[in-house]
């Protein structure tokens, strides 16, 4: 059942636009130029969206129902206004309002910046997750940090990434945003803890010595075809004046040393890392910052409703999206114990019932662990509760294995040794009801692998939730030609039943439809090829196959394998009489962080290779690399719809789900990848015949590693593996600069190749070779693409919220 979408009043919004475009952002009709009026329409529509966040927010049967609160360092939304109108039902009436008003919809919607307010996967999970539940109408708040500074912006200077700043708000700020004053929160840092006598009874009580203000910024999240909007809730930090005064007075220092820190500092920028961990100070304290102001908020929302304490778990759920709001479970022990005065069993009761966590990889890399001595002088009443839970809990262990040190020592939160540290997922393991990974094979790894005492010791604690991705960004609002096509089919529900788009697959040998299908296709590529053209001066054909690589910048996602593919096609079209392959356009798009080294190496070599292979006359224009600068929400938007073969190729057993590859897919690419993550799940859903799986599995991964993986036996044994690696030594791609491409030649051989790429090459070649034959039967290539739309459906974010909501939240919805 589809809802009346917002009564509509288009003389009302031509109005607030023109006095938004005036009174708020000083322009006339006459001199606005589009930015001004994307400015002006976004506080219009933000006006509709803000009156019905209140109202959600008041309604009494939100407020009495169960929530959710998916606290996470990340959520890269994107640009809000296409998808705002689509979700508000309005695309086509605004389209009309501003077209009266000279305006092009289109036009005005690209003067959006992204607000990257994330590094990848996780990120763009909880804005996906925040959607679904805006969707199916499950209460919900987000938590978030409103950075100053977004995802660096990254442009390539001679090939190599240069960053910038991302000033994502502009100097006019965001017209999605609200603040909220008055929700406003203090935050305490450093200083001690005291022990005082109260009536009899012995208390602690931390006393900070340094106080910041943490200010709300709500961004409306909008439900599709509602008026539901639930709140994603950005914390900035704000100094408090006076700073510290007191301890600037007394002369006191080492402590006024903290007030001389900006407060600012805490939330201006993003920390660009993406699947490793550098614990730094200011991390610690932007993660504690965003779990205090957030547990507060939770708090303040749970007592003004008028319930008890004792309930919260009850009424409310925090879901912890990866470790880093950790420090959120001993906050809410520390304010249950120091400000309510329960003792430990009943805060603990309380507690333990009210946390969930989601763990999204398994790298030893990426595993959070914080400096004992670091969180002791941050925090030190925090130090104290973790010290009690983990007393606590290996008390837990001897228990169920007497005498087993090993086992006290594995499970311990605290890592033994000459620098002690916190280990933050195993605090997370003990502080919560309900554990889950985001993919099957993942969360079996996680299981299996990572925390086999943990599931011994509470056998009903780990889940599996599969990740997804909204159907309403990501293929509504990014492919209009696609979604007019599967509505004349299945009707307009899809966005919200993406299992409907199955009644697709009836038309997948049709061949009328697969003409249409593979039109859009055809037009979405055309879009992409003429904005490389005007944007990179790269001349391609939208006929080839684009053949697509879009994440950060990893090696175990293996960018340097798909280069190693190029090269020997390259390597094979010099030299291989008589060899052949349909024209192909490699794509890649990636942000690597900026202190990893041998990243920046493997996206300086893909843009030397592409410079070369790219003018190269002798092979005719059949094969092009283009890297596409700046990955981000936005540019995403434009590169799915348009893809052919999508790449999922990271070794067996590192990529816990994979995303992209769900997007890809419904937009239908065909998917060449690993049996990794969320590719074994998409394999199961579309079937053999419509996916090109290739390269080692879990178990041989680690049996080959077991048994002394050598990368130099298959550099020698394959002749044109050792062609292809041999291409990078020498100037071919860097002409007067012999061995400028070494790093990632050397990663491969003397590096030992950690993450197999010469193992799997020959057959991801061989793979590649499937598909460039599949590709010229024009049919079948038609026939495969239809069925990967058709069968997806698996992977809307609203089937990822059910299962969190059945199986973990127990929430039920409210439809308003
Ligand atoms: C940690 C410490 C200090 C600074 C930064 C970080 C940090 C930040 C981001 C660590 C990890 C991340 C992001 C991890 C991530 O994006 N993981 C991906 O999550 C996706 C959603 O579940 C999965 O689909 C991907 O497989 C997984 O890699």
């Amino acid at each position: 059942m589809t809802k009346q979408p917002h009564a509509f009043d288009k003389n009302a919004f031509q109005l607030s636009v023109q006095k938004h475009l005036s009174a708020t952002y000083a322009h006339t009709v006459e001199n606005a130029d589009s930015r001004a009026w994307y400015l002006a329409m976004g506080r219009a529509l933000a006006e509709i969206t803000t009156i019905n966040l209140l109202e959600t927010e008041a309604d009494e049967r939100v407020v009495n129902a169960k929530s959710v609160n998916y606290l996470s360092l990340e959520f890269l939304i994107g640009r809000l206004t296409g998808n705002n109108l689509i979700n508000m039902g309005l695309y086509e009436s605004v389209t009309e309002a501003m077209a009266e008003m000279g305006q092009n919809l289109t036009d005005l919607l690209e003067e959006e910046r992204d607000p990257s307010l994330g590094n990848g996967g996780l990120g763009r999970l909880a804005a996906c997750f925040m959607d679904s539940l805006a969707a199916q109408e499950f209460p919900s708040v987000g938590y978030g940090l409103h950075y100053e500074y977004g995802l660096f912006k990254q442009s390539f200077a001679e090939g190599r990434q240069q960053e910038a700043p991302d000033a994502w708000r502009g100097v006019e700020g965001y017209p999605w945003e609200v603040a909220r004053p008055e929700l406003a929160q203090e935050i305490g840092f450093y200083g001690h803890v005291e022990s005082y006598d109260d009536n009899g009874v012995q208390r602690r009580r931390w006393v900070p010595s340094m106080y910041v203000k943490a200010m709300p910024w709500d961004v409306p999240v909008v439900g599709y075809q509602s008026n539901t909007v639930y709140p994603l809730r950005l914390w900035e930090c704000q100094a408090i004046a006076p700073f510290s005064l007191e301890s600037f007075n007394n002369g006191n220092y080492f402590e006024a040393q903290h007030a001389l820190i900006d407060a600012g500092n805490i939330t201006k920028v993003l920390y660009p890392n993406d699947n490793h961990e550098k614990g730094k100070t200011l991390r610690l304290m932007q993660q504690f910052f965003h779990s205090s102001a957030s547990v507060r908020d939770i708090l303040r929302r749970h007592l003004d409703a008028g319930l008890a304490l004792a309930d919260l778990s009850k009424q409310e759920t925090i879901q912890l999206n990866d470790t880093h709001p950790t420090i959120a479970i001993p906050e809410l022990m520390r304010i249950l114990m120091d400000e309510y005065h329960l003792d430990w069993d009943a805060a603990w009761a309380i507690s333990s019932k009210t946390f969930a966590y989601t763990n999204h990889t398994l790298l030893p890399e990426a595993l959070e662990t914080w400096s004992e001595s670091l969180i002791q002088h941050l925090l030190p009443r925090h130090m104290e509760i973790i010290y009690e839970i983990n007393h606590r809990f290996l008390q837990e262990v001897r228990a169920k294995w007497p005498g087993d040190v090993a086992k006290q020592q594995k499970l311990s939160i605290i890592q033994e040794g000459f620098n002690r540290v916190v280990r933050m997922a195993n605090l997370c393991v003990i502080g919560s009801y309900a554990v889950n990974g985001v993919a099957a094979l993942h969360s079996e790894l996680v299981k299996r692998d990572l925390f086999p005492e943990f599931d011994a010791l509470y056998p009903t604690r780990l889940h599996n939730v599969t990740n997804g991705v909204t159907p309403r960004r990501w293929l509504k609002f990014c492919n209009p030609g696609l979604s007019e096509l599967v509505s004349e089919i299945v009707g307009n529900d899809w966005p919200k039943h993406l299992e409907q788009l199955e009644a697709v697959s009836q038309y997948a040998k049709d061949a009328a439809f697969q003409k249409r299908y593979m039109a859009v296709k055809r037009e979405n590529k055309q879009r992409l090829a003429d904005w490389v053209k005007t944007n990179l001066d790269i001349e391609i054909s939208a006929d080839a196959i684009f053949d697509v690589q879009i994440k950060r910048l990893h090696e175990y996602k293996r960018q340097h394998l798909n280069l190693l593919h190029i090269l020997s096609l390259y390597h094979r079209l010099l030299n291989e009489p008589g060899f052949d392959m349909a024209p192909r356009v490699v794509f890649f798009a990636a942000k690597a962080a900026p202190g990893y080294h041998l990243a920046k190496e493997i996206i300086f070599a893909i843009n030397k290779v592409a410079e070369k292979v790219n003018n190269d006359p002798r092979i005719g224009g059949k094969l092009k690399v283009v890297f596409i600068p700046d990955y981000r929400v936005s540019m995403a938007e434009m590169i799915i719809p348009a893809a052919d073969v999508s790449e999922q190729i990271s070794t067996a057993g590192k990529e816990a789900s994979g995303t992209g590859n769900m997007k890809m897919a419904l937009n239908g690419a065909l998917t060449i990848g690993t049996m990794d993550g969320a590719n074994v799940e998409i394999r199961e859903e579309v079937g053999d015949d419509n996916i090109y799986i290739f390269g080692l599995e879990v178990d041989e991964v680690e049996a080959l590693k077991a048994q002394g993986y050598n990368p130099f036996e298959y550099y020698h044994a394959d002749p044109l593996l050792k062609a292809s690696m041999d291409l990078l030594l020498g100037e071919e791609f860097t002409p007067g600069q012999p061995g400028l491409l070494r790093a990632t030649y050397d990663s491969l051989l003397d590096g030992g190749d950690p993450y197999l790429c010469l193992a799997d090459f020959a057959s991801y070649v061989k793979a590649h070779e499937a598909m460039d034959k599949q590709y010229r039967d024009k049919a079948g290539w038609a026939q495969k693409a239809i069925l990967n739309t058709a069968l997806v459906g698996k992977f809307t974010s609203d089937r990822s919220i059910r299962d969190y909501v059945d199986n973990i939240w127990q929430l039920k919805a409210i439809n308003r």
